[in-house]
C-alpha cells in the first residue's frame, strides 16, 4: 500500500495521518498523546457484555439516556462499518445522498402516519410555530424527493441510500448503542415500475445484505418478519445469534449450514427456508420437523420491507409506463443498524480479556508494545517499527506511556486490536520483537522486519 503523508515533517506530532490507494483514510496514534482512557473496573450500569467493553475500551460516553457521545476509537469502528455498508451499497449499483435528519410533519400527514407513529416521533415545533420531527425513518422524505424528479418508468429502477442519525423516543433505551434513542442507520429505498420489478430489488438487498455482514465477520440469519410501524406485506429481519439478543427465533437446521458460505446461496432458496421472529412462528402451522426446528436469540442488525404502493399511493408517486399510463411506483426500504453492529460486532467477538476486532472494522490493525518505555534500545526500536508501518499506510497503535507491561498487556486485550507488536528489553539489543495475534493468543517471537512484514503483507 502506497501511501502519501500529508505533514512530512510530523515528528514532534502526536499522530500522523495519510492516504491509502483506496482514498480510505488511515491513521496511527501514540497512546500518551491519545484520548484512550481505559477503565478497569467494570461500570456497574451496563448489563450486557458489548456494552460493559466499549466503555471500558473508551469508545462511547453516555451523554443523556439512550443518547451517545462516539470517542475516537469508537468512531474509527463505526466508519470503518459504515464504509464497508456503503460499499456494497454501491456495488449493488445503490446512490448515496444524505437527507435532513429535520423533517416537516407535512409530508408525515400526506402518508398518514404522523398521528399513527406516536409517542417514539420526537416531535419539535419551530420559530414559526410549523410542526417539525426528528427523523426515526425517511420514507416520506424519499417519496417526495423521487416524485419531483422522476417521471418515467425508463428512469427506474431507482435504489438510493444514506448513512444517517435517526431518533426514536423508545420507551426503554438499553443496552448502550444496542438500543439507543439516537442512531446511525443506513436506510436504501428502492422505487420500481411493477410488483415482479420491486421483488428484484428487495432480492438484489437480500443478498446484498448477506454480503455486507459476512465482511463484518457476522453470521445473520435472515428471517421472516413482521412489518411493523414500517407497514407492507414483506420483510425479513437479519438476525446475528448471541444469547443476550433481544429477539427469540425459530428457524430450520439447514440454514447452518447453507449460511456458511452465503455468496454460492440462491436467493429464492434461502427465501424458502424456514426462519421466523417469535411473534410470527405458531408451532401448530410450522412445517418443519420438531427435531429440525433450533431456535435461538438474535440481534436485528438489518431489516427490509417490501411495502408496495403504501407511501407511493398517498404521496402520488407516479411514473409514465411503457404504454403511456399513469402507474404507481412500487417501494421497499432497507434499514442497517450501523451504531448497533459496532455492540453486535462485540457481542460475537470478545473473550474474557476484552474485544477481539475481526481485522475488517479494527480500529487500528496493530498495537505496538514498549515494555519498557524509556529504556533507549526499546524506545528506538520501536520509533522504527512505528516509523515504518506509518510509512506502509499500517493503522498503528503505540503505547509508549510509562506505565507497567502488565497494565499495558491488559490494555491492548482489553481494546483488541488483531496484532500486538512486543518489544522488550531482552529481544531489542538483537532487533527482534515479539508478534502476538489477538484471537488466539499465539505469539512469535522474530527479527522486527519481518513482523513488519507480516504486518505490511
Ligand atoms: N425504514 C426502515 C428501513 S430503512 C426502518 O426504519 N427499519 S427498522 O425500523 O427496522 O430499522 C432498521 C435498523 O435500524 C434495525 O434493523 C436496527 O438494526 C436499527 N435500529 C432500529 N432501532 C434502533 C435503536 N433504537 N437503536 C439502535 N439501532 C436501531
Amino acid at each position: 500500500m502506497a501511501s502519501v503523508f500529508f505533514m512530512d515533517q510530523c515528528d514532534g506530532f502526536m499522530s500522523q495521518w495519510g492516504r491509502t490507494k483506496t482514498g480510505q483514510m488511515f491513521e496511527t496514534m501514540k497512546r500518551t498523546n491519545s484520548f484512550l482512557t481505559t477503565l478497569r473496573e467494570t461500570p456497574s450500569e451496563a448489563k450486557i457484555v458489548s456494552h460493559r467493553l466499549m466503555l471500558r475500551a473508551s469508545m462511547i460516553h453516555q451523554t443523556t439516556a439512550g443518547i451517545y457521545s462516539w470517542l475516537p476509537l469508537g468512531l474509527r469502528v463505526l466508519k470503518k462499518i459504515e464504509q464497508i455498508v456503503r460499499e456494497e451499497q454501491d456495488k449493488a449499483g445503490a446512490q448515496e445522498v444524505i437527507l435532513p435528519t429535520v423533517q416537516p410533519a407535512e409530508l408525515w400527514r400526506e402518508s398518514g402516519r404522523y398521528d399513527a407513529y406516536g409517542k417514539e416521533m420526537l416531535r419539535i415545533v419551530d420559530r414559526h410555530d410549523r410542526e417539525m420531527l426528528y427523523g426515526p425513518t425517511a420514507e416520506e422524505v424519499i417519496t417526495d424527493v423521487f416524485r419531483h424528479a422522476i417521471t418515467s418508468y425508463k428512469e427506474l429502477p431507482q435504489l438510493l441510500y444514506q448513512i444517517h442519525w435517526k431518533f426514536r423516543d423508545e420507551i426503554r433505551p438499553r443496552f448502550g448503542v444496542m438500543r439507543g434513542r439516537e442512531f446511525l442507520m443506513k436506510d436504501t429505498y428502492s422505487f420500481d415500475v411493477s410488483q415482479a420489478a420491486a421483488r428484484e430489488s428487495y432480492q438484489l438487498m437480500f443478498r446484498t445484505y448477506l454480503k455486507t455482514f459476512a465482511r463484518l465477520d457476522l453470521t445473520a440469519i435472515p428471517v421472516k418478519a413482521p412489518t411493523g410501524a414500517i407497514g407492507g406485506d414483506l420483510s425479513h429481519e437479519f438476525q446475528v445469534l448471541a444469547e443476550t439478543g433481544e429477539s427469540e427465533i425459530f428457524y430450520d437446521a439447514q440454514l447452518d449450514q447453507l449460511r456458511q458460505d452465503p455468496a454460492d446461496v440462491d436467493i429464492d432458496q434461502l427465501i424458502q427456508i424456514y426462519a421466523a421472529a417469535d411473534e410470527l412462528h405458531d408451532p401448530k402451522t410450522c412445517p418443519v420437523p420438531k427435531d429440525q426446528l433450533k431456535t435461538a436469540r438474535g440481534i436485528e442488525v438489518g431489516h427490509i420491507f417490501y411495502f408496495g404502493t403504501k407511501y407511493s399511493e398517498p404521496m402520488k408517486a407516479h411514473v409514465s409506463s411503457q404504454t403511456g399510463e399513469n402507474v404507481t411506483v412500487h417501494m421497499g426500504s432497507y434499514g442497517i443498524g450501523i451504531s448497533r453492529l459496532v455492540a453486535a460486532v462485540i457481542e460475537a467477538h470478545h473473550d474474557d480479556k476484552g474485544i477481539i476486532w475481526p481485522e475488517s472494522v479494527a480500529p487500528y490493525k496493530v498495537g505496538l508494545v514498549n515494555v519498557r518505555s524509556g529504556d533507549q534500545v526499546c524506545d528506538d526500536l520501536c520509533d522504527a517499527i512505528y516509523q515504518n508501518l506509518n510509512n506502509a499506510g499500517v493503522e498503528v497503535l503505540y503505547d509508549d506511556r510509562p506505565e507497567r507491561a502488565g497494565v499495558k498487556f491488559a490494555d491492548m486485550d482489553l481494546i483488541g486490536l488483531p496484532w500486538q507488536i512486543i518489544v522488550g528489553p531482552r529481544g531489542a539489543p538483537q532487533q527482534q520483537v515479539q508478534l502476538k495475534k489477538r484471537r488466539t493468543g499465539e505469539v512469535v517471537t522474530l527479527a522486527h522486519e519481518d513482523a513488519i512484514q507480516r504486518m505490511v503483507g
